[in-house]
């Protein structure tokens, strides 16, 4: 028996405390920020965190980022499936109006139910444990790891108060934020739990880099994929190479383009496939690629 409970999955033991964690944030929260990735607004928003918020009972605004990085049609058909949920605000940190709108829409809810009914239901419920989450206005901002939820916090604050970097992990631990004299904001670290073997969903993120994917390739066709399904113009123009009217599944002879095209070429001219991956990865990721 004793051997059976030391043979537990490690999974389990990794994505119970985020949780613990992220419920502990809600629970804290009059009002949560779910911070999703314009280019990925499917793959990176999490409905079991939006269940667990309507389960607590908490308002939550769709905050859709780097709107910068994404062609405004193309948006509008991806942002459907959110709405109806919630309100849906699109930001960028290159559009410093974008916070101005988000803050009017928090403020916006808050006006719908009134600051003292908050405090009030606040000082009731036993689970909230900070004494300046009872006196305050509390904005949580959850999200996967890179979506730019530290970034918000800046922007909002028109400071630059939380760290902000383009390797995903930048944020540790619990953050409180004041925004004016009323709000406080939690910034959060992106600990929304992953499915371990999820590599494309960490890659396209940028919740992890090229260095840290156990199989870019896997990546950087995804991102051809994407490109094809929605962009396949922007795609070529970019790398500038000739996709053709070749099947659309053919990843492969696009990479091989690209390699070519760079001269990443290995010994005996063979097209460095690898490098062509590598590069593809840095350029979506760093968001000089953009769809
Ligand atoms: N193009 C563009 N890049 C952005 C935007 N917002 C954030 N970024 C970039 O995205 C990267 C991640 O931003 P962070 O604010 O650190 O993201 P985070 O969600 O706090 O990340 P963790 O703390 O690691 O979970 C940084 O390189 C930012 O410069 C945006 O609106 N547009
Ligand atoms: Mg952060």
């Amino acid at each position: 028996m004793q051997q059976f409970i030391r043979k537990r999955q490690p999974r389990d033991t990794n994505i119970e405390p985020y949780w613990d964690l992220i419920k502990r944030i809600i629970t804290e929260s009059d009002l949560v920020l779910e911070v999703i990735d314009a280019r990925l607004v499917e793959l990176s928003r999490n409905e079991e965190l939006e269940k667990l918020i309507e389960e607590i009972g908490r308002p939550f605004i769709f905050v859709v980022n780097k709107s910068d990085l994404v062609n405004r049609d193309k948006l509008g058909e991806q942002i459907k499936p959110l709405l109806g949920k919630a309100p849906v605000i699109f930001v960028s940190n290159r559009n410093k109006m974008s916070y101005k709108i988000l803050l009017s829409e928090i403020k916006k809810v808050f006006s719908e139910f009134g600051k003292r009914e908050i405090i009030e239901r606040k000082v009731g419920d036993p689970k909230v444990k900070f004494r300046e989450a009872k006196a305050d206005i509390v904005v949580g901002v959850l999200g996967y790891p890179n979506v730019g939820k530290s970034s918000i916090i800046n922007g909002l604050t028109h400071k630059k108060k939380m760290k902000v970097s383009k390797k995903a992990g930048t944020t540790h631990g619990i953050h409180w934020i004041n925004l004016g004299d009323d709000i406080k904001l939690i910034d959060s670290p992106g600990v929304i739990p992953l499915n371990r073997d999820d590599e494309v969903r960490y890659g396209l993120i940028g919740a992890r880099d090229n260095e840290s994917l156990k199989h870019p390739e896997v990546v950087s066709h995804a991102i051809i994929k994407l490109f094809l399904k929605q962009n396949k113009r922007k795609f070529e123009d970019f790398y500038e190479i000739d996709i053709g009217d070749e099947e659309e599944s053919d990843t492969y002879s696009i990479i091989e383009k690209i390699a070519i095209k760079r001269s990443f070429l290995l010994k005996g001219g063979v097209p460095d496939e690898n490098r062509a991956n590598t590069l593809i990865i840095r350029d979506w990721q760093d968001g000089r690629l953009r769809l």
